[in-house]
């Protein structure tokens, strides 16, 4: 399957597939391909594996799935084996977890890390890819799979004078290895999405001060993160099976939870809020499914809305600040909904305050204070929990030719087109996991990451049978794809928010509602189908 059996370019290496990304879908997507066979080469800008827990160190960082969830399937060994501590985990768990499969199903033999894919052009004559790497290396592949995250590129805003601040400045995106103290330190936290919300409480606890810079309130649930005891691990792991088919299957976001059965309105309003209650109580993302019309019907959203913004204005002592809390920008779940551990009790310390950067923006960064409306908030460090270039970041960083000439940023210049998030039109051989078309960001990661890598693999091997060389998404079938992608996310009221999944948070990038939000049990039949009938749509040779 070499595409160098020929080449002039005999003395570079070739592969079958080049991975790039050596995170849950690299490390999953090549222990199928050694399995099958194929020769893969990964490539990883990090010093380790474990993708977003190798980079996201940030202080109170940890997974909004809960553990006995957010871990692989694929190895019925290695869910009997491994214990989680906690219900959700620790950052440090989850990345000794990436590093546990890494060297039980060898992995690293093949991965080589530091060095990061920079380019890549699809040779017509070989059938395959000329990939070089940051070493200025080019191997020879004649697949390629992005495996290079959703939430990777980590996005430093352009405030104006903050080049000129002169304490540290972090990205929680891109977390410093070693310790970081904030010991007596003012630390000005900027953003308050899910990496703010985690890491506000864990600084405030730490610093002299924590002033947090809040431009847009966000909607939080508590999780009620506690340690699992040895009966709820047993429990979980004698019930993998159903567990894991039900996630797949029948789950919107691939969680195993209960479903819900009735809109909110359904409800009496005494019941409504005895429902919100418990699922307030018992913490985490399934706040979300108590109802089923929550993401679709305004009227029923503001219900919960509502219950969340009582809960905000119980919970902070100063009715002022309680009210910049309260969100009211966008309906509740249509951005990320955040998860967090005592996040709005932090508010009544003594050393925490709010800034509204909303009604009055930065004006700029001083070398020690941040200036809003003309008032200077002295800080000896800051924290940027700012985000990311979500879902098509890091694609971008790579130089992508395909064989017309056209690179992917230029094709993806009016925002991201795929068939099934799977492939791009134009771009033969190269494959994305959990890309933008793809239910992704809006699942439970690893069950996503499983399916596709699932997908590949098969798909490799059908190739492989039938002696075919190339595979490229059909036009036609991919402006449909999209056209239905985005028809879905029109029948919700998830466009409403200025959300990543929108691309709003990067100024410039087109706003396309990028995740396939039809659920991902019926994506799964969609590809299944897709495949069955012979990879419908997509065009071999
Ligand atoms: O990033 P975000 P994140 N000036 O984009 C603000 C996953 N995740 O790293 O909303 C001032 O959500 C921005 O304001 P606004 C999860 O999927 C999971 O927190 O654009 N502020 C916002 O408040 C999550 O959704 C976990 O108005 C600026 C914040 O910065 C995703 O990663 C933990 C600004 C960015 O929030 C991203 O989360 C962490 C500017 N120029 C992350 N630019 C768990 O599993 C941006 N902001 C728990």
């Amino acid at each position: 399957m070499s595409p160098a059996q020929s080449s002039p370019a005999e003395a570079a290496e070739t592969y079958d597939v080049v991975v790039v990304g050596a995170g849950f879908a690299g490390l999953y997507m090549l222990h199928r391909l050694r399995g099958l066979g194929f020769s893969a080469r990964v490539y990883e800008q990090g010093g380790g594996v474990g993708g977003t827990w190798y980079w996201n160190r940030y202080p109170g960082a940890r997974c909004d799935v809960e553990s006995m969830q957010y871990s692989y399937s694929f190895s019925e060994e290695l869910q009997q084996e491994w214990d989680w501590s906690e219900r959700y985990a620790p950052q440090v768990e989850i990345l000794k977890y990436a590093n546990h499969v890494a060297d039980r199903f060898d992995l690293r033999r093949d991965i080589q890390f530091n060095t990061r894919v920079e380019r890549a052009v699809f040779d017509a004559r070989e059938k395959g890819w000329s990939v070089t790497t940051s070493g200025g290396k080019t191997v020879l592949a004649q697949f390629v799979v992005l495996a290079t995250g959703c939430l990777s590129n980590a996005r430093k805003p352009d405030i104006k004078g903050l080049e000129s601040f002169k304490g540290p400045v972090y990205h929680t995106g891109n977390w410093p290895h070693e310790d970081v103290d904030f010991t007596d330190l003012r630390v000005g936290l900027i953003g308050t999405g899910s990496s703010g919300i985690q890491s506000a409480p864990i600084i405030a606890e730490q610093a002299k001060h924590l002033t947090v810079f809040q431009r847009t309130a966000n909607f939080s649930i508590p999780a009620r993160n506690a340690a699992l005891t040895a009966e709820e691990r047993d429990t979980f792991r004698q019930n993998y099976p159903e567990i894991r088919r039900f996630a797949r299957e029948i789950a919107r976001n691939g969680i195993y939870a209960e479903q819900p059965d009735r809109g909110a309105l359904d409800d009496a309003e005494d019941i409504r809020r005895s429902k919100f209650k418990a699922r307030w109580d018992r913490g985490g993302l399934t706040f979300m499914y108590v109802y089923n019309n929550l993401g679709l019907d305004r009227a029923a959203n503001d219900t919960a809305a509502d219950y969340v913004r009582g809960k905000i204005a119980e919970i902070v002592k100063d009715p002022a600040t309680a009210k910049l809390l309260q969100p009211n920008s966008h309906p509740i779940g249509t951005k990320r909904i955040c998860i967090d551990t005592d996040y709005f009790k932090t508010f009544n310390r003594p050393n925490v305050s709010l800034v509204d950067i909303k009604a009055n923006p930065i004006e700029e960064i001083t070398p020690n204070a941040v200036r809003v409306a003309g008032h200077d908030h002295e800080v000896d460090a800051l924290v940027m929990a700012t985000g990311f270039d979500a879902m098509t970041g890091s694609v971008a960083k790579i130089d992508i030719h395909g064989p017309g000439g056209q690179t992917l940023n230029q094709k993806w210049a009016e925002g991201p087109k795929t068939y099934l998030g799977l492939m791009s039109a134009g771009f033969p051989n190269l494959f994305i996991i959990t890309g933008p078309g793809s239910p992704s960001v809006l699942s439970n990661m690893i069950v996503s990451i499983e399916q596709h890598v699932d997908w590949i693999a098969d798909c490799l091997t059908h190739m492989r049978e039938r002696g075919l060389a190339t595979m490229e998404a059909g036009g036609d079938a991919e402006e449909k794809w999209v056209a239905h992608v985005n028809e879905v996310a029109h029948g919700t009221l998830y466009p409403q928010a200025n959300s990543w999944y929108m691309g709003a948070n990067v100024p410039g990038k087109p706003r396309i509602f990028m995740p396939y939000i039809g659920g991902v049990g019926v994506y799964r039949r969609i590809c299944d189908e897709v495949a069955a009938k012979g990879y419908e749509g997509f065009v071999m040779e």
